[in-house]
């Protein structure tokens, strides 16, 4: 298996999640300026979207979109740690929180990487982060992770859109649960190791 990969970018669950999983994988680097990889390929003949994550299986099928790759690793577990099994409303309930991670968070904070982004713009994105984040702060006041007290692939997810914070100015200060939440995250061992591989591999 092959994940394409950017340091920091929200690839990052992916690569949380493979090594939470403890499966063998390849993680390529992509510079999604030019969209070349690290021997200078073209990033675009593997996914044609252009941006991260991919996952290219072993048998060549490839796979986009993070909440795809996060709910596609998560059942590769026969132990069904990372995410319920499919069909049970467990499941459906991670998939739920990746949706929202995803539309509902990654969209809004990501714009604010742009530069020249106009004020006004950058304040609704803000309003709209700062709803979103009272909410998850209301839903971890009563358990440890987004669904329960089980670390699943939606945290994984919010972990990595969380740590993207210091970098546009903005804090956790005001969401107490969520900042304990990102902390105790932060030191899990996959994640630790995730980031240390994402910084060396190539
Ligand atoms: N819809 C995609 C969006 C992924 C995404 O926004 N990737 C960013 C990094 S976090 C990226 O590669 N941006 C570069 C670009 O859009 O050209 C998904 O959910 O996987």
């Amino acid at each position: 298996m092959k994940l394409y990969y950017t340091t920091g970018a929200c690839s990052l669950a992916s690569f949380i999640t493979l090594e939470e999983l403890g499966l063998p994988f390849q993680a390529v680097r992509v510079n999604l300026k030019d969209k070349t990889l690290a021997d200078g390929g073209d990033y675009r003949k593997v996914n044609p979207k252009g941006y991260v994550p991919t996952l290219v299986r072993d048998d060549g099928e490839v796979l986009t979109e993070n909440s795809a790759l996060l709910g596609y690793l998560g059942e590769l577990d026969p132990k069904h740690v990372l995410i319920p099994p499919p069909g049970t409303l467990g499941n459906y309930r991670v998939r739920e929180w990746l949706s929202f991670v995803n539309g509902e968070l990654h969209k809004n904070v990501g714009p604010l990487f742009f530069p020249n982004i106009p004020e006004a713009v950058v304040a609704m994105a803000r309003e709209r982060i700062d709803q979103r984040l009272k909410y998850i702060e209301s839903v971890l006041g009563q358990h440890s992770y987004l669904t329960g007290d089980q670390f699943t692939v939606a945290d994984a997810y919010l972990f990595v859109v969380l740590s993207w914070f210091p970098h546009l100015k903005m804090d956790l200060a005001a969401y107490p649960n969520l900042k304990n939440y990102h902390d105790r995250i932060k030191v899990r061992p996959a994640v630790t190791r995730a980031l240390t591989k994402e910084a060396a591999a190539a």
